[in-house]
């Protein structure tokens, strides 16, 4: 009987391997999976997007969080895309006002043209809150 709980144990753990291997396989095959970069805004150092740019690619995710002095959201200006596509300026902006503890995340779309995406908060705009998206080719 302890031969057959041997056995057992030995074949448990020859499975657990096979599954880390294969785990471990499927995790190296995909090295170009969307990230998520979070952008607080407002902070203790006032009406500002922190950080002030973020370097994607496409797929990738930006989450706005509102940090400090609500409300804020998000305006990319279409004369400020490449492409001037007004919409994806539309796609990428969240013009609702997000109060404290809100948060929101936008996908950049696949077929985003490569390039420097400029936005800005409207209330806050007046007060230098800018921000931008830096697309990679
Ligand atoms: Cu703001």
């Amino acid at each position: 009987m302890k031969s057959i709980a041997s056995v057992t144990q030995r074949l448990s753990l020859a499975f657990c391997t096979i599954l880390l291997v294969v785990g471990s396989l499927f995790v190296s095959v995909n090295p170009a999976s969307a990230e998520t970069y979070t952008v607080k805004m407002g902070t203790n150092k006032g009406l500002i997007f922190e950080p002030k740019v973020v370097n994607v690619k496409p797929g990738d995710v930006v989450k706005w969080e509102v940090g400090a002095l609500p409300p804020h959201n998000v305006v990319f200006d279409v004369s400020k895309i490449p492409g001037g596509s007004k919409d994806l300026a539309d796609k990428l902006s969240h013009k609702g006002l997000e109060s404290a503890g809100k948060s929101f995340e936008v996908t950049i779309p696949a077929d985003a043209p490569a390039g420097e995406y400029s936005y800005f908060c409207l209330p806050h705009r007046g007060a230098g809150m800018v921000g931008k998206v830096v697309v990679a080719g």
